[in-house]
């Protein structure tokens, strides 16, 4: 049995419940973290001594780390769609996750979306917001000129390269910032929207976050 646990307001939930979608193992989810609380519990803290969301645990093994997580689920459940192992093939989309955790994740989920959606205005640092904003203006259109010839990240078929940075889309898209002509992106988040899982998972309402930084 699989249980995740974590607040569907979570990005990094998100990215989980969108593979577990896709996959569809039987599980269960657990609301934790925000409101919920539940992080700052011993039992929780025994299974991610970071006291974070999300987390695993897949018959009595846990995991904890999104990335980590997604290519845990990968490698259990996906194999024939989701992983490969051939290292030369996994790479092709291991570079897009961790490059959307190590560029695009600390610029937009970061800069902009906790610089400028989660901070009250009072206290929003408006040079920075638009320095980040300019950066992932470039982000989304070296992925534009990426997306000029195939579907999904690495061609035809969704692959792991497409969860992290797919997951920032419905944010990047849905706040009132300003944002370059990005065809291609557009055509990709579309296409992603097709999919029941990223409906259900990553296109969640996050009113609750705005002027909030408590979490
Ligand atoms: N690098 C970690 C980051 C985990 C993280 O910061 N999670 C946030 C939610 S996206 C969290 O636990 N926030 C506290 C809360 O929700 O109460 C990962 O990718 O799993």
């Amino acid at each position: 049995m699989l249980t995740v646990w974590g607040r569907r307001s979570s990005f990094n939930l998100q990215k989980v419940m969108w593979l577990v979608g896709e996959l569809g193992p039987p599980h269960r989810h657990i609301p934790a973290g925000g409101d919920f609380g539940i992080k700052e519990t011993p039992e929780f803290l025994a299974m991610n001594p970071h006291g974070r969301v999300p987390v695993i645990d897949h018959d009595g093994i846990i995991v904890w780390e999104s990335q980590t997580i997604l290519r845990y689920l990968a490698a259990k459940y996906g194999r024939a769609r989701f992983w490969s192992d051939d290292p030369a093939e996994r790479s092709l989309y291991e570079r897009w996750m961790d490059w959307s955790q190590a560029s695009l994740q600390p610029d937009f989920l970061n800069g902009v979306f906790w610089g400028f959606y989660r901070t009250p205005e009072a206290g929003r640092n408006l040079p920075a917001i638009a320095a980040k904003v300019r950066a992932c203006a470039q982000h989304f259109q070296l992925l534009d000129r990426i997306l000029a010839d195939r579907p999904f990240l690495c061609g035809d078929d969704l692959t792991l390269a497409d969860i992290p940075a797919g997951t920032s889309l419905y944010r990047y898209f849905e706040i009132d910032i300003e944002r370059p002509s990005v065809p291609n992106v557009e055509a990709w988040y579309r296409r992603l929207q097709e999919r029941p899982a990223y409906r259900e998972h990553v296109m969640v309402p996050f009113g609750e976050l705005y002027g909030r930084l408590e979490y």
